[in-house]
């Protein structure tokens, strides 16, 4: 994904599909659509989702109902006593929710007035958030109920450019990520393109990774203090070779890939100059330590789609998916800006080998692109709910949060 100005990233940014693909690949007017297209499988069986759900691919075996109406639906997470929050930035707000059978109603804001409000995390009683500057902490509580205080933990990260700032606050600190300013710049004297540890009262900190591009939401492996998070992958690779964007973008198009990244401390991932598994962007081919750099990069433990936008995502355990999805990750990816045909748009399982503990594959649950590529939703997060195990995830396009349900 690329940066955009706060307030603008809701917007739907794709074109529709190019008529007549053989213009949009010059100089290959014989590649087949498939190659071009996302292979969503065929059947989108409507038996599959509610009368009120857009027309997505749904997997055999699941369906898919509405769960919530809400502006700018973006990160959700919830608490104990099942309260959803849900962050809106623009607004500068983070809503909760109450579950009534299967859908939601509005149980009033937990806090307004904090423009870029994206990140957050429940511990012990308190919910944590970020704004693109800061990070803050207010206590929740049960019934849910507006926060009486918010306490600001740390102020003065960078704004701008790539925003969103994750949270993931531990016994001894918290970690939060900053992206790149841009697309490819070189900020390794900055404080970007780096995971930070810092002391729980915020004053002091440790780096913790570095060669970062955008990582929105980082968590631990449960059970473990294994850190990792999805980073998504600059754009106009192939500009340096004469690429137009959205004409003749071959090699864009397909590379690179957005990332799964085990980050750990010390580790080097690449950004700007190595993408994905240890491939130099062209702009610094020429850097006379771009192999040292590309050896000391530490490769995606999983290659997703390029331009897929990997945005939200969690870890499974206990859930109504059964013991089968234990260990594996489900991840809510946004979809391209500027493919030349629209790809990701997805909630995507990334299976875990259940010996090895590796990633060995990934399967498609929902395609929120229709049958002819239309656009239905662009999906943000991803949440176990409590008490079900049902999957939700939210969509800033359509403004709802969807309901993922396996078949009895
Ligand atoms: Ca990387």
């Amino acid at each position: 994904m690329i940066f955009v100005p706060l307030g603008a990233f809701a917007a739907p940014t794709n074109a529709a599909i190019p008529a007549g693909l053989g213009g949009a690949v010059q100089g290959r007017p014989d590649m087949p659509l498939d190659v071009m297209i996302e292979r969503i499988p065929a059947g989108y069986d409507p038996a599959r989702r509610a009368a009120n759900v857009p027309a997505f691919w749904v997997r055999p075996g699941y369906h898919v109902e509405l769960a919530a109406k809400l502006p700018e639906a973006r990160f959700m997470v919830a608490d104990a006593s099942g309260t959803l929050y849900v962050s809106q930035p623009t607004a500068g707000t983070i809503e909760m929710l109450r579950r009534s059978g299967k859908t939601y109603e509005k149980a009033g804001d937990f806090v307004t007035g904090y423009p870029s409000a994206h990140g957050m995390q429940v511990k012990d009683g308190w919910l944590w958030f970020t704004t693109s500057d800061g990070i803050h902490r207010a206590q929740i509580s049960s019934p849910p109920k507006p926060a009486s205080q918010v306490e600001t933990i740390l102020t003065g990260l960078p704004y701008g450019g790539h925003w969103w700032r994750s949270i993931l606050a531990t016994d001894d600190g918290f970690f939060t990520s900053i992206g790149d300013s841009g697309n490819i710049n070189d900020l390794r004297s900055s404080d970007r393109e780096k995971i930070w540890k810092y002391s729980l009262d915020g004053k002091t900190r440790e780096l913790w990774s570095s060669g970062i591009r955008n990582t929105e939401k980082l968590l631990f492996k449960p059970g473990t203090n294994e850190l990792y998070g999805c980073d998504q992958g600059s754009d106009n690779f192939g500009k340096n070779l004469g690429e137009v964007q959205g004409r003749n973008q071959p090699v864009t198009d397909f590379n690179p890939p957005d990332e799964f990244n085990k980050y750990v401390k010390g580790d080097f991932y690449g950004h700007p100059f190595v993408v994905g598994n240890r491939i130099p962007r062209y702009e610094f081919m020429n850097n006379p330590d771009i192999l040292q750099l590309a050896a000391s990069t530490v490769p995606p433990i999983w290659n997703f789609g390029p331009h897929w936008a990997a945005d939200g995502w969690i870890f499974v355990q206990d859930s109504a998916l059964g013991k089968d999805f234990y260990g594996d990750v489900l991840v809510a990816l946004h979809g391209s800006w500027n493919r030349t045909v629209k790809a990701g748009y997805r909630i995507e399982r990334l299976m875990f080998d259940k010996i090895i503990k590796e990633p060995f594959g990934s399967q498609l649950l929902v395609s929120t692109l229709g049958e002819q590529n239309e656009t239905f939703a662009r999906p943000v997060d991803v949440l176990i709910e409590p008490g079900t195990g049902d999957i939700l995830f939210s969509d800033d396009m359509g403004n709802r949060i969807f309901r993922i349900i396996p078949d009895k």
